[in-house]
């Protein structure tokens, strides 16, 4: 059929199941957005005040919702707003797909200064993608977003991104689309049956085993047949921050954070390790946690098994298909164990105890969990009571019901991911916490809230300095800080300037009465909670101090 670059490229978009957009328009696109224009009854365009936005929206969205979170930008500086998002999505696993244009394609990599032009945008963008493609004609673009949907939806997820130059976009072509793809995931990563045989002997045979989940589990939706596992065994679930909700906070098994990790981990003589990198909490800082027992890794990407620990038997599949083999496998092998429930209990119990040690934190975060549902999601920042929930301060009921930036620890991810949750979740309450610092990387996009009546409730902690920074200078300097004081504005005014209901909060009640009143709203609302100097998370080893710099005799 004769049609356009643009038009191939928001009909294949159609023909892969994707109908919302994060986006932010420029001339490199018209032919695009004119064409998106045309599909207006079946796309929802959700536009931004900066591109970082719309990557970490679509991030926000596709982990929310399990499917590919799209965003189109321009090319240059356009998609370069958008990287810091990229590389959280690719730590996060996350589908995301990017959308973006080049300059006119006789100009491509001649340095010759076309508006937006940056060498090599494909290579660039490869480092933060699993997949970087252009499409140089019409005819190419079906292909080309077949590709892209087929690598955001097998294997391990992780950010794609595809481009076409304006002219490509415009030209007319004879474009043949493509049928609808069908890819059954757990069917085409299925681990080796003799290893999974082998797996399911070390971990019957154990007597302390143990089952370290991370957030390969929940993309997999395999958290129902890991949970079942654990019954199966009596093992405990040691869950990442990215893993929560594998198995309920409400079931013994579930266990996460510091103290957890300690114990847990060098007393347990067969660990099963499934979608996780296995970088333990307790190896921050506070020295290596031994593994003393067999360990059985099972991952979707081959290149992770083997990478943080040198697994006995190695299972590279998906962890649905693999947890349901082992199922069947285990009972051959399994022995009689003791019920947990007392030791897993207490062992919760030292950790709550250890938690408490920061009350601020913990009485802010009792606070939100008494008034979220127990299927609310919360997408937590990099901020004290960010660190308190992540540390496993926040007991996670459902599986997909908490959401960090990973790895990559991206200050200002929060407010937009959220944003992009709460797209993906309608009729859902969503939480996103911030602190001042963290939150003001998004400020303006308050008004993309406000316009388009995101019902998100975001909680902002005004502690007036760049918090962790400054306490983490104040140990390692003699007591100074050093570009860490922040000259705020009023947030909750600031809010109600944009469209965005605001209120103020103090206490944990005030917070739980106030995030009521938020929720009762149904609407944009952000409301500012004033925060002292907080201490460190219990169990951070302090910072070393810097050793005496030389003095500079100039
Ligand atoms: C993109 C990025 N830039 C800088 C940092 C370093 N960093 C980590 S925490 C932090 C301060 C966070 O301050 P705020 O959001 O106010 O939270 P608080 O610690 O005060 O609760 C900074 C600058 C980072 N993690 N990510």
């Amino acid at each position: 059929m004769q049609m356009t670059g643009g038009q191939a490229l928001a009909q294949s978009l159609k023909i892969e199941g994707i109908d919302t957009l994060f986006a932010l328009p420029g001339i490199q696109m018209d032919y695009l957005f004119d064409a998106i224009w045309e599909e207006r009854n079946h796309y929802r365009v959700h536009h931004t005040r900066h591109e970082q936005a719309t990557a970490y929206m679509a991030d926000g969205y596709a982990r929310a919702t399990g499917r590919i979170g799209t965003f189109v930008v321009v090319p240059g500086p356009g998609v370069l707003n958008a990287t810091a998002a990229l590389s959280t999505a690719y730590a996060c696993s996350s589908p995301v797909l990017c959308v973006t244009g080049q300059i006119e394609s006789s100009q491509i990599d001649r340095g010759r200064g076309a508006l937006h032009e940056i060498n090599d945008q494909p290579g660039l963008l490869s480092h933060l993608t699993k997949l970087s493609e252009r499409a140089m004609r019409p005819e190419e673009i079906p292909g080309m977003v077949r590709r892209a949907a087929q690598a955001l939806q097998t294997g391990r997820a992780r950010p794609v991104s595809i481009e076409v130059p304006p002219d490509v976009l415009g030209a007319v072509g004879e474009v043949r689309l493509l049928e609808p793809g069908s890819w059954e995931r757990s069917a085409l990563h299925q681990a080796d049956p003799d290893l999974l045989e082998r797996a399911a002997k070390v971990l019957g045979e154990a007597e302390r085993p143990l089952i370290c989940a991370g957030g390969g589990v929940l993309s997999a939706r395999a958290w129902a047949e890991v949970a079942e596992l654990a019954r199966m065994l009596e093992a405990p679930v040691l869950m990442t921050a990215n893993g929560r909700g594998v198995v309920s906070d409400r079931d013994y098994h579930a266990q996460s954070g510091r103290t957890a990790t300690t114990e847990l981990v060098p007393n347990a003589d067969a660990i099963l390790v499934i979608g996780t990198r296995f970088v333990l909490a307790a190896n921050m800082g506070a020295g290596a946690t031994p593994v003393n027992g067999r360990v059985v890794q099972a991952d979707i990407d081959p290149e992770e098994v083997g990478r943080n620990v040198t697994p006995e038997v190695g299972l590279v599949g998906d962890a649905r298909h693999t947890a349901a083999e082992l199922l069947k496998r285990v009972p051959k092998y399994n022995r009689s164990r003791p019920s947990r429930e007392a030791e897993l209990t207490a062992l919760r119990a030292k950790h709550d105890a250890a938690m408490a040690r920061t009350p601020w934190q913990q009485g802010m975060a009792q606070a939100i969990r008494d008034v979220l549902p127990e299927d609310g999601i919360l997408v937590s920042e990099s901020t004290q009571v960010g660190y308190f929930v992540q540390g496993g301060g926040f007991p996670v009921y459902q599986p997909g019901t908490m959401f960090t930036s990973g790895y990559q620890g991206t200050l200002g991810y929060g407010y937009a991911t959220a944003l992009g949750v709460q797209v993906g979740s309608p009729g859902r309450r969503v939480v996103s916490i911030n602190g001042d610092g963290g939150f003001m990387y998004n400020v303006q996009e308050l008004s993309t809230q406000a316009q388009q009546g995101i019902p998100l409730v975001t909680i902002v902690f005004n502690d007036g300095m760049f918090g962790n920074v400054r306490r983490i200078q104040e140990q390692r300097y003699q007591g100074h800080g050093m570009g860490t004081d922040l000259n705020n504005p009023d947030f909750a005014r600031v809010a109600e300037a944009f469209g965005v209901a605001g209120f103020k909060a103090k206490t944990p009640d005030d917070l739980r009465a106030v995030l009521r009143e938020a929720f009762d709203l149904n609407g944009p609302a952000l409301i500012e909670v004033e925060q002292p100097p907080t201490p460190s998370l219990p169990g951070m080893a302090p910072m070393q101090p810097v050793p005496p710099r030389p003095t500079l005799d100039l």
